[in-house]
């Protein structure tokens, strides 16, 4: 059975666990990182060298990195469907997917960790706000991409919407002032009502 190492907190154990449940797919998931520990051992190291999670381990195969697992997950289950046969269609997945981890997730780091992890005394203002307008600058993008879009990559829902959506729940529950985004927050909403997202859009940002 496929088995997923990481706390569901993580918002890179959300993309596994949110693509796992829209395949269908029996998983079990076992605590590690942050309070549970386990990804400094000697056992969890050998897997992945980071010491990070997510990592997954499919019938003897082992893959870090939130987004290859993703692709993985999509391409074995769910070719021609979560995962498109189409190269164009399939580029497209790709390139918002880059965008996600390149580009929106670390605009917000800064913004999360200092007004979410970092004690109230220790916060800078500046490192917050540069963060948060950098965010914007990215939701602005994605809003405006958005518009008249069901889904990021088109008609049909894909793992490119997993791994923003997932970036979205956290962009928007952070405890701060955002301009209004009117089609990021539709299409989170649908999001929200797929029955694969529930354990991510249940899970609290902290
Ligand atoms: N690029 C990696 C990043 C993984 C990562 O930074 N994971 C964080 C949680 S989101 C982590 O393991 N933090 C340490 C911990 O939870 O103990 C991925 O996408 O999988």
């Amino acid at each position: 059975m496929l088995r997923v190492w990481g706390r569901l907190t993580s918002v890179n154990v959300q993309k596994v666990v949110w693509t796992a449940e829209e395949l269908g797919l029996a998983f079990e998931r076992r605590e590690a990182g942050g309070a549970h520990g386990v990804v400094d051992t000697p056992e969890y190291r050998r897997m992945n060298p980071n010491g990070l999670v997510p990592v997954i381990e499919d019938d003897g195969f082992v893959l870090w990195e939130s987004n290859a697992i993703v692709r993985y997950l999509a391409a074995k289950h769910g070719a021609g469907t979560l995962w498109p046969d189409d190269a164009r269609r399939r580029a497209d997945v790709d390139r918002w997917m880059e965008w996600q981890s390149t580009t929106f997730t670390p605009a917000m780091r800064d913004a999360f960790l200092q007004t979410v992890r970092v004690p109230a005394e220790k916060r800078d203002p500046a490192v917050i706000e540069a963060s948060r307008a950098a965010s914007e600058k990215a939701a602005a993008i994605l809003d405006a991409h958005l518009a008249g879009r069901a889904f990021v990559a088109g008609d049909a829902f894909s793992p490119a919407d997993i791994v923003l959506g997932c970036a979205a729940h956290r962009w928007l529950h952070l405890p701060l002032a955002r301009e209004p985004r009117p089609q990021l927050e539709r299409w989170y909403a649908a999001l929200g009502a797929r029955p694969g997202a529930r354990q991510v859009v249940e899970t609290p940002v902290r």
